[in-house]
């Protein structure tokens, strides 16, 4: 799920204003003989508050010489890892991003979602039940 723009109140009751082109861009995915990584790319990230999304886009650039956004977790026996990814159970426009430590049971077909707060932290559960959302396949 990926907020595309607009406004509106997350069921934390946080307020988020976002300007969009964040989409989702590309999946890569890389094996070793015990783990499987997948790597995504989103065009943007958007911060819920318009100000700090201009503050943050602009340390971004500066820092990491690009505004798109990557983000990664894994796969082994052990279960599916989240680590400095995991949304510590908050919901989309909590105003900190997340960057918490999971590793959750793992199933083929597992869903994940990758917006549950807007810095693109993730789970395997839906933290924006009242968020409309985007699926994707692969
Ligand atoms: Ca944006
Ligand atoms: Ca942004
Ligand atoms: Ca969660
Ligand atoms: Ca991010």
């Amino acid at each position: 799920m990926d907020r595309t723009g607009g406004s509106g109140t997350d069921s934390s009751s946080n307020d988020y204003d976002i300007d969009g082109g964040n989409d989702f861009s590309s999946l890569s995915t890389s094996y070793t003989s015990t783990k499987v990584t997948y790597t995504l790319t989103f065009d943007d990230e958007d911060h819920p508050d318009e100000w700090w999304d201009d503050f943050w886009d602009n340390w971004r650039s500066v820092q990491y010489g690009r505004t798109t956004d990557i983000e990664s977790f894994y796969v082994t026996s052990a279960g599916i890892n989240f680590n400095g990814i995991w949304d510590n159970d908050k919901t989309f426009a909590e105003f900190y991003g997340q960057h918490g430590n999971k590793v959750r049971s793992y199933s083929s077909g597992s869903p994940v979602y990758i917006s549950n707060v807007w810095n693109h932290a993730m789970d395997t559960t839906n933290e924006n039940s009242g968020m409309s959302m985007t699926t994707w396949t692969t």
